[in-house]
Protein backbone atom coordinates (compact mmCIF):
# COMPACT_ATOMS: atom_id res chain seq x y z
CA UNK A 1 0.00 0.00 0.00
CA UNK A 2 1.63 3.58 -1.09
CA UNK A 3 1.71 6.23 1.54
CA UNK A 4 -1.52 8.02 0.40
CA UNK A 5 -3.64 5.06 -0.18
CA UNK A 6 -2.45 4.18 3.81
CA UNK A 7 -3.95 7.61 5.09
CA UNK A 8 -6.56 7.76 2.81
CA UNK A 9 -7.13 3.79 4.56
CA UNK A 10 -6.76 5.53 7.88
CA UNK A 11 -9.51 8.15 7.27
CA UNK A 12 -6.52 10.89 8.01
CA UNK A 13 -6.86 12.97 4.60
CA UNK A 14 -9.18 15.79 4.93
CA UNK A 15 -8.06 18.56 1.62
CA UNK A 16 -5.51 18.03 -0.86
CA UNK A 17 -4.51 20.80 -3.23
CA UNK A 18 -3.43 18.32 -6.48
CA UNK A 19 -4.47 15.10 -5.51
CA UNK A 20 -2.77 13.27 -8.77
CA UNK A 21 -0.12 15.53 -8.56
CA UNK A 22 1.20 14.57 -5.00
CA UNK A 23 0.35 10.87 -6.05
CA UNK A 24 2.77 11.16 -9.02
CA UNK A 25 5.40 13.16 -7.11
CA UNK A 26 5.42 10.56 -4.43
CA UNK A 27 5.77 7.60 -6.41
CA UNK A 28 8.61 9.15 -8.14
CA UNK A 29 11.37 9.94 -5.14
CA UNK A 30 11.96 10.52 -1.92
CA UNK A 31 10.11 13.64 -1.07
CA UNK A 32 10.82 16.25 2.02
CA UNK A 33 7.38 17.50 3.53
CA UNK A 34 6.87 19.60 6.82
CA UNK A 35 4.77 20.90 9.10
CA UNK A 36 5.16 23.25 11.97
CA UNK A 37 3.80 24.46 14.96
CA UNK A 38 3.92 27.45 16.86
CA UNK A 39 5.67 27.87 20.51
CA UNK A 40 2.53 29.04 22.21
CA UNK A 41 2.76 26.76 25.39
CA UNK A 42 5.41 25.07 26.90
CA UNK A 43 3.72 21.79 26.07
CA UNK A 44 2.01 20.26 22.85
CA UNK A 45 -1.02 18.23 23.11
CA UNK A 46 -2.53 15.14 21.89
CA UNK A 47 -4.18 17.32 19.38
CA UNK A 48 -0.32 18.59 17.97
CA UNK A 49 0.52 15.23 17.71
CA UNK A 50 -1.38 13.69 14.68
CA UNK A 51 0.61 15.49 12.10
CA UNK A 52 3.75 14.80 13.63
CA UNK A 53 2.58 11.28 13.11
CA UNK A 54 1.94 11.76 9.94
CA UNK A 55 5.06 13.13 9.16
CA UNK A 56 6.45 9.79 10.59
CA UNK A 57 4.66 7.66 8.74
CA UNK A 58 5.87 9.56 5.65
CA UNK A 59 9.50 8.86 6.80
CA UNK A 60 8.80 5.20 7.39
CA UNK A 61 7.54 4.79 3.72
CA UNK A 62 11.20 6.46 3.03
CA UNK A 63 10.38 10.51 2.43
CA UNK A 64 12.17 13.19 4.76
CA UNK A 65 10.45 15.01 7.34
CA UNK A 66 10.92 18.41 8.37
CA UNK A 67 9.78 19.91 11.91
CA UNK A 68 9.75 23.42 11.70
CA UNK A 69 8.94 25.33 15.03
CA UNK A 70 7.80 28.83 14.85
CA UNK A 71 9.98 31.07 16.77
CA UNK A 72 8.65 33.66 14.10
CA UNK A 73 4.88 33.31 13.94
CA UNK A 74 5.01 31.87 17.84
CA UNK A 75 5.33 35.46 18.61
CA UNK A 76 2.48 36.97 16.41
CA UNK A 77 0.02 33.74 17.19
CA UNK A 78 -2.13 32.31 14.23
CA UNK A 79 -5.55 34.04 14.19
CA UNK A 80 -6.69 30.17 12.58
CA UNK A 81 -9.58 28.54 14.62
CA UNK A 82 -10.18 31.65 16.95
CA UNK A 83 -12.80 34.10 17.10
CA UNK A 84 -10.83 36.43 19.28
CA UNK A 85 -7.35 38.58 19.13
CA UNK A 86 -4.63 36.92 20.93
CA UNK A 87 -2.76 38.71 23.53
CA UNK A 88 1.11 38.77 22.80
CA UNK A 89 3.50 37.06 24.34
CA UNK A 90 6.90 38.13 25.90
CA UNK A 91 9.64 37.13 23.63
CA UNK A 92 11.10 35.49 27.14
CA UNK A 93 7.74 33.34 26.92
CA UNK A 94 8.28 32.90 22.88
CA UNK A 95 11.61 31.64 23.95
CA UNK A 96 11.02 29.26 26.67
CA UNK A 97 8.55 27.36 24.76
CA UNK A 98 10.59 27.15 21.04
CA UNK A 99 13.23 25.24 24.68
CA UNK A 100 10.52 23.33 25.63
CA UNK A 101 8.56 22.35 22.70
CA UNK A 102 12.24 21.46 20.51
CA UNK A 103 12.96 19.04 23.45
CA UNK A 104 9.56 17.30 22.91
CA UNK A 105 9.87 16.83 19.69
CA UNK A 106 13.45 15.74 19.20
CA UNK A 107 12.60 13.09 21.84
CA UNK A 108 9.53 11.57 19.95
CA UNK A 109 10.79 12.04 16.58
CA UNK A 110 14.58 12.75 16.49
CA UNK A 111 15.74 9.12 16.72
CA UNK A 112 19.93 9.25 18.13
CA UNK A 113 22.11 7.87 14.86
CA UNK A 114 19.32 7.85 12.34
CA UNK A 115 18.56 11.64 12.57
CA UNK A 116 16.42 12.03 9.28
CA UNK A 117 14.52 14.43 10.83
CA UNK A 118 15.06 17.70 10.25
CA UNK A 119 14.26 20.37 12.60
CA UNK A 120 14.37 24.33 11.70
CA UNK A 121 13.15 27.38 13.41
CA UNK A 122 11.27 30.37 10.88
CA UNK A 123 12.69 32.73 13.42
CA UNK A 124 16.68 31.93 11.77
CA UNK A 125 15.33 33.22 8.14
CA UNK A 126 12.72 36.04 9.81
CA UNK A 127 13.99 37.94 12.00
CA UNK A 128 16.56 39.82 9.56
CA UNK A 129 14.00 40.87 6.78
CA UNK A 130 13.72 44.60 7.18
CA UNK A 131 9.61 46.51 6.61
CA UNK A 132 11.19 47.86 3.37
CA UNK A 133 12.23 44.14 1.81
CA UNK A 134 8.87 42.88 3.23
CA UNK A 135 6.93 45.09 1.66
CA UNK A 136 8.62 45.04 -1.57
CA UNK A 137 9.55 41.30 -2.17
CA UNK A 138 7.03 39.77 -0.39
CA UNK A 139 4.03 42.24 -0.13
CA UNK A 140 3.74 42.77 -3.83
CA UNK A 141 2.65 38.79 -4.44
CA UNK A 142 -0.06 39.37 -1.96
CA UNK A 143 -3.52 39.84 -2.87
CA UNK A 144 -5.31 41.82 -0.70
CA UNK A 145 -8.70 40.12 -1.67
CA UNK A 146 -7.75 36.99 -1.31
CA UNK A 147 -6.23 37.50 1.88
CA UNK A 148 -9.36 39.12 3.20
CA UNK A 149 -11.52 36.07 1.41
CA UNK A 150 -9.64 33.19 3.77
CA UNK A 151 -11.78 31.77 6.44
CA UNK A 152 -9.65 32.84 9.13
CA UNK A 153 -9.41 35.99 8.05
CA UNK A 154 -13.36 36.57 7.04
CA UNK A 155 -14.68 35.49 9.78
CA UNK A 156 -13.39 38.11 12.02
CA UNK A 157 -13.73 40.82 10.13
CA UNK A 158 -17.06 41.51 11.83
CA UNK A 159 -15.14 41.82 15.54
CA UNK A 160 -12.04 42.46 13.80
CA UNK A 161 -8.74 41.56 13.33
CA UNK A 162 -5.49 43.47 13.76
CA UNK A 163 -3.08 44.43 11.11
CA UNK A 164 -0.47 41.87 13.12
CA UNK A 165 -2.54 38.66 12.70
CA UNK A 166 -3.68 39.56 9.66
CA UNK A 167 -0.36 39.40 8.39
CA UNK A 168 0.56 36.23 10.32
CA UNK A 169 -0.57 34.07 6.82
CA UNK A 170 2.71 35.94 4.73
CA UNK A 171 5.15 34.91 7.67
CA UNK A 172 3.48 30.92 6.94
CA UNK A 173 3.60 31.81 3.77
CA UNK A 174 7.70 32.71 3.58
CA UNK A 175 8.22 29.45 5.54
CA UNK A 176 6.89 27.12 2.76
CA UNK A 177 9.09 29.47 -0.04
CA UNK A 178 12.09 29.57 2.17
CA UNK A 179 12.02 25.99 2.74
CA UNK A 180 11.22 24.87 -0.79
CA UNK A 181 14.28 26.56 -2.14
CA UNK A 182 16.26 25.32 0.45
CA UNK A 183 15.40 22.29 2.01
CA UNK A 184 13.89 20.80 -1.07
CA UNK A 185 10.63 20.58 1.06
CA UNK A 186 7.01 20.29 -1.80
CA UNK A 187 4.88 19.41 0.54
CA UNK A 188 3.30 21.04 3.68
CA UNK A 189 0.76 19.06 6.03
CA UNK A 190 -1.35 20.40 9.01
CA UNK A 191 -4.51 19.87 10.44
CA UNK A 192 -7.92 21.05 8.63
CA UNK A 193 -7.50 24.33 10.39
CA UNK A 194 -4.00 25.13 8.37
CA UNK A 195 -5.48 24.83 4.60
CA UNK A 196 -5.87 28.77 3.93
CA UNK A 197 -2.17 28.97 5.53
CA UNK A 198 -0.74 26.16 3.36
CA UNK A 199 -2.68 27.65 -0.02
CA UNK A 200 -1.44 30.87 0.69
CA UNK A 201 2.44 29.28 0.48
CA UNK A 202 1.73 28.00 -2.39
CA UNK A 203 0.46 31.16 -4.45
CA UNK A 204 3.55 32.33 -3.23
CA UNK A 205 5.83 29.77 -4.39
CA UNK A 206 3.85 29.90 -8.05
CA UNK A 207 5.30 33.76 -8.07
CA UNK A 208 8.46 33.60 -7.28
CA UNK A 209 9.09 30.44 -8.99
CA UNK A 210 7.11 29.96 -11.54
CA UNK A 211 3.75 28.34 -11.87
CA UNK A 212 5.56 24.71 -12.67
CA UNK A 213 6.51 25.09 -9.55
CA UNK A 214 5.84 21.49 -8.01
CA UNK A 215 5.07 21.78 -4.44
CA UNK A 216 1.19 21.23 -2.70
CA UNK A 217 -0.22 20.91 0.51
CA UNK A 218 -2.51 18.14 2.50
CA UNK A 219 -4.62 18.43 5.85
CA UNK A 220 -5.71 15.72 8.08
CA UNK A 221 -9.61 16.05 9.35
CA UNK A 222 -10.25 17.02 13.27
CA UNK A 223 -11.03 14.22 15.17
CA UNK A 224 -14.62 13.94 16.40
CA UNK A 225 -15.92 11.66 18.94
CA UNK A 226 -19.14 9.68 18.56
CA UNK A 227 -20.47 10.85 21.30
CA UNK A 228 -20.05 14.95 19.76
CA UNK A 229 -17.55 15.61 22.76
CA UNK A 230 -14.60 17.41 21.75
CA UNK A 231 -11.75 15.01 21.38
CA UNK A 232 -8.44 15.11 23.31
CA UNK A 233 -10.03 16.47 26.78
CA UNK A 234 -10.79 14.21 29.43
CA UNK A 235 -12.50 15.95 32.92
CA UNK A 236 -9.15 17.86 34.08
CA UNK A 237 -8.54 19.32 30.59
CA UNK A 238 -6.47 18.91 27.42
CA UNK A 239 -4.11 15.65 27.06
CA UNK A 240 -0.81 16.77 27.13
CA UNK A 241 2.49 15.09 26.05
CA UNK A 242 4.11 16.45 29.28
CA UNK A 243 4.29 14.11 32.42
CA UNK A 244 4.17 16.48 34.31
CA UNK A 245 0.90 17.51 32.83
CA UNK A 246 -0.57 14.76 32.22
CA UNK A 247 0.95 11.57 33.57
CA UNK A 248 1.86 8.34 31.83
CA UNK A 249 -1.10 6.72 33.69
CA UNK A 250 -3.68 9.51 33.33
CA UNK A 251 -2.45 9.22 29.53
CA UNK A 252 -3.09 5.45 29.71
CA UNK A 253 -6.20 6.16 30.88
CA UNK A 254 -7.24 8.45 28.41
CA UNK A 255 -6.84 6.17 25.82
CA UNK A 256 -8.13 2.94 27.62
CA UNK A 257 -11.12 4.84 28.08
CA UNK A 258 -12.23 5.36 24.75
CA UNK A 259 -15.59 4.65 23.49
CA UNK A 260 -16.40 1.17 21.28
CA UNK A 261 -17.95 3.40 18.51
CA UNK A 262 -14.23 5.46 18.19
CA UNK A 263 -11.67 2.67 19.32
CA UNK A 264 -10.95 1.77 16.10
CA UNK A 265 -10.99 4.79 14.06
CA UNK A 266 -8.38 5.70 16.57
CA UNK A 267 -6.58 2.88 15.93
CA UNK A 268 -5.90 4.16 12.35
CA UNK A 269 -5.45 7.32 12.92
CA UNK A 270 -3.41 7.70 15.69
CA UNK A 271 -1.04 4.12 15.94
CA UNK A 272 1.40 2.74 13.71
CA UNK A 273 -0.60 -0.60 13.91
CA UNK A 274 -0.84 -2.77 10.73
CA UNK A 275 -3.98 -2.88 8.70
CA UNK A 276 -4.14 -6.55 9.33
CA UNK A 277 -3.54 -6.16 13.22
CA UNK A 278 -6.19 -3.23 13.21
CA UNK A 279 -8.69 -5.45 11.64
CA UNK A 280 -8.10 -8.31 14.29
CA UNK A 281 -8.70 -5.60 16.98
CA UNK A 282 -12.01 -4.43 15.11
CA UNK A 283 -13.00 -8.20 14.91
CA UNK A 284 -12.56 -8.62 18.52
CA UNK A 285 -14.62 -5.07 19.12
CA UNK A 286 -17.57 -7.02 17.72
CA UNK A 287 -17.09 -10.50 19.50
CA UNK A 288 -16.36 -9.61 22.97
CA UNK A 289 -16.39 -6.36 23.52
CA UNK A 290 -16.21 -6.21 27.48
CA UNK A 291 -12.51 -7.60 27.09
CA UNK A 292 -11.87 -3.97 25.47
CA UNK A 293 -8.82 -5.38 23.77
CA UNK A 294 -8.81 -2.62 21.21
CA UNK A 295 -8.71 -0.38 23.93
CA UNK A 296 -5.70 -1.79 25.52
CA UNK A 297 -3.89 -1.65 22.61
CA UNK A 298 -4.64 1.80 22.10
CA UNK A 299 -3.21 2.88 24.88
CA UNK A 300 -0.33 0.69 24.86
CA UNK A 301 0.68 1.96 21.47
CA UNK A 302 0.18 5.22 22.73
CA UNK A 303 1.52 5.71 25.83
CA UNK A 304 4.66 3.37 24.65
CA UNK A 305 4.84 5.85 21.93
CA UNK A 306 4.97 9.18 23.62
CA UNK A 307 6.34 8.30 27.24
CA UNK A 308 8.33 5.23 26.56
CA UNK A 309 8.42 1.16 27.63
CA UNK A 310 9.20 2.02 31.55
CA UNK A 311 5.92 4.38 31.52
CA UNK A 312 4.34 2.06 29.79
CA UNK A 313 5.05 -0.77 32.53
CA UNK A 314 4.35 1.58 35.32
CA UNK A 315 0.70 2.76 34.13
CA UNK A 316 -0.11 -0.96 33.44
CA UNK A 317 0.85 -1.74 37.02
CA UNK A 318 -0.96 1.32 38.54
CA UNK A 319 -4.00 -0.04 36.50
CA UNK A 320 -3.58 -3.38 37.66
CA UNK A 321 -3.58 -2.50 41.71
CA UNK A 322 -6.30 -0.13 41.18
CA UNK A 323 -8.26 -3.06 40.15
CA UNK A 324 -7.14 -5.66 42.07
CA UNK A 325 -6.24 -3.71 45.32
CA UNK A 326 -3.22 -5.03 45.74
CA UNK A 327 -1.76 -1.24 46.33
CA UNK A 328 1.27 -2.64 48.34
CA UNK A 329 2.94 -3.50 45.35
CA UNK A 330 2.95 0.49 44.45
CA UNK A 331 5.59 2.66 45.16
CA UNK A 332 4.45 6.19 46.40
CA UNK A 333 5.64 7.87 42.93
CA UNK A 334 3.12 5.53 40.95
CA UNK A 335 0.57 6.09 43.93
CA UNK A 336 0.66 9.85 43.67
CA UNK A 337 0.10 9.46 39.44
CA UNK A 338 -3.43 7.00 39.99
CA UNK A 339 -4.60 8.61 42.55
CA UNK A 340 -4.34 12.10 41.45
CA UNK A 341 -7.86 12.59 40.37
CA UNK A 342 -9.50 10.84 43.73
CA UNK A 343 -10.46 12.42 47.06
CA UNK A 344 -7.50 13.09 49.27
CA UNK A 345 -6.94 14.09 52.82
CA UNK A 346 -4.26 15.33 54.92
CA UNK A 347 -3.25 13.95 58.63
CA UNK A 348 0.00 14.79 60.86
CA UNK A 349 0.35 11.15 60.75
CA UNK A 350 0.27 11.04 64.62
CA UNK A 351 -0.82 7.06 65.75
CA UNK A 352 -4.32 6.81 66.45
CA UNK A 353 -6.87 3.99 66.89
CA UNK A 354 -8.83 3.64 63.51
CA UNK A 355 -12.48 4.29 64.04
CA UNK A 356 -11.10 7.53 65.84
CA UNK A 357 -8.95 8.37 62.31
CA UNK A 358 -11.41 7.68 60.15
CA UNK A 359 -13.83 9.85 61.62
CA UNK A 360 -11.28 12.80 62.42
CA UNK A 361 -10.51 12.53 58.57
CA UNK A 362 -14.04 12.64 57.29
CA UNK A 363 -13.82 9.13 55.62
CA UNK A 364 -16.48 8.06 57.66
CA UNK A 365 -19.35 10.36 59.18
CA UNK A 366 -19.31 8.79 62.42
CA UNK A 367 -17.70 6.44 65.04
CA UNK A 368 -21.31 4.20 64.66
CA UNK A 369 -21.05 3.58 60.68
CA UNK A 370 -17.13 3.32 60.96
CA UNK A 371 -16.96 0.50 63.76
CA UNK A 372 -20.19 -1.06 61.10
CA UNK A 373 -17.91 -0.54 58.18
CA UNK A 374 -14.57 -2.34 59.89
CA UNK A 375 -16.48 -4.58 61.00
CA UNK A 376 -18.11 -6.06 58.13
CA UNK A 377 -15.14 -5.94 56.05
CA UNK A 378 -15.56 -2.87 53.98
CA UNK A 379 -12.72 -1.20 54.82
CA UNK A 380 -9.30 -1.60 53.46
CA UNK A 381 -5.45 0.24 54.14
CA UNK A 382 -3.60 -0.27 51.19
CA UNK A 383 -4.68 -2.75 50.06
CA UNK A 384 -5.50 -5.15 53.39
CA UNK A 385 -8.98 -5.39 54.91
CA UNK A 386 -8.87 -3.99 58.52
CA UNK A 387 -11.22 -5.84 60.80
CA UNK A 388 -9.61 -4.97 64.30
CA UNK A 389 -11.96 -2.02 66.15
CA UNK A 390 -8.32 -1.50 68.32
CA UNK A 391 -6.21 -1.16 64.92
CA UNK A 392 -4.02 1.62 66.07
CA UNK A 393 -2.60 3.83 62.53
CA UNK A 394 0.32 5.32 62.45
CA UNK A 395 2.82 6.80 60.18
CA UNK A 396 4.50 3.19 59.73
CA UNK A 397 1.11 2.25 57.58
CA UNK A 398 2.37 5.45 54.90
CA UNK A 399 3.69 3.97 52.01
CA UNK A 400 6.83 5.84 51.01
CA UNK A 401 6.26 7.62 54.08
CA UNK A 402 4.06 9.18 52.19
CA UNK A 403 0.44 7.80 51.88
CA UNK A 404 -2.01 5.55 53.22
CA UNK A 405 -4.65 4.15 50.09
CA UNK A 406 -7.97 3.78 51.94
CA UNK A 407 -10.44 1.64 50.51
CA UNK A 408 -14.57 2.16 51.18
CA UNK A 409 -16.65 -0.92 49.91
CA UNK A 410 -15.49 -2.04 46.24
CA UNK A 411 -13.87 1.07 44.29
CA UNK A 412 -14.29 3.78 46.96
CA UNK A 413 -10.70 4.63 47.29
CA UNK A 414 -9.41 7.88 48.75
CA UNK A 415 -5.30 9.35 49.51
CA UNK A 416 -4.76 10.16 52.60
CA UNK A 417 -1.45 12.07 52.63
CA UNK A 418 1.20 12.78 55.57
CA UNK A 419 2.14 15.94 56.14
O1 LIG B 1 5.55 27.61 8.55
C1 LIG B 1 4.72 27.40 9.59
C2 LIG B 1 4.74 28.27 10.68
C3 LIG B 1 3.88 28.05 11.74
C4 LIG B 1 3.00 26.98 11.74
C5 LIG B 1 2.99 26.11 10.65
C6 LIG B 1 3.85 26.32 9.57
C7 LIG B 1 2.07 26.77 12.90
C8 LIG B 1 0.60 26.90 12.50
N1 LIG B 1 0.28 28.19 11.94
C9 LIG B 1 -0.28 26.69 13.74
O2 LIG B 1 -0.76 27.61 14.33
N2 LIG B 1 -0.44 25.43 14.16
C10 LIG B 1 -1.17 25.07 15.36
C11 LIG B 1 -0.26 25.21 16.57
O3 LIG B 1 0.91 25.52 16.41
O4 LIG B 1 -0.78 25.00 17.68
C12 LIG B 1 -1.64 23.60 15.25
C13 LIG B 1 -2.72 23.50 14.20
C14 LIG B 1 -3.12 22.04 14.02
C15 LIG B 1 -1.90 21.20 13.68
C16 LIG B 1 -0.85 21.41 14.76
O5 LIG B 1 -0.52 22.80 14.92
O6 LIG B 1 -3.85 24.24 14.64
O7 LIG B 1 -4.06 21.94 12.98
O8 LIG B 1 -1.41 21.55 12.41
C17 LIG B 1 0.46 20.68 14.46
Amino acid sequence: MNIIDELEWREAINQQTDEEGLRELIGSKSVSLYCGVDPTGDSMHIGHLIPFMMLKRFQQAGHRPVILIGGATGTIGDPSGRQSERSLQTLEQVQDNVNALTAQLKKLFVTEGDNQVRMVNNYDWTHQINVIEFLRDYGKNFNLNTMLAKDVVASRLEDGISFTEFSYQILQSLDYLHLYKNEDVQLQIGGSDQWGNITSGLDLIRKKEGSEAKAYGLTIPLMLKADGTKFGKSAGGSIWLDPNKTTPFEFYQFWANTDDRDVVKYLKYFTFLSKEEIEALAQKVETEPHKREAQKALAEEMTRFVHGEDMLEQAKRITAALFSGDIRSLTADEIEQGFKEMPTFETEGEAKNIVDWLVDLGLEPSKRQAREDITKGAISMNGEKVTELEFIVSAEHAIGGKFIIIRKGKKNYSLVKLK
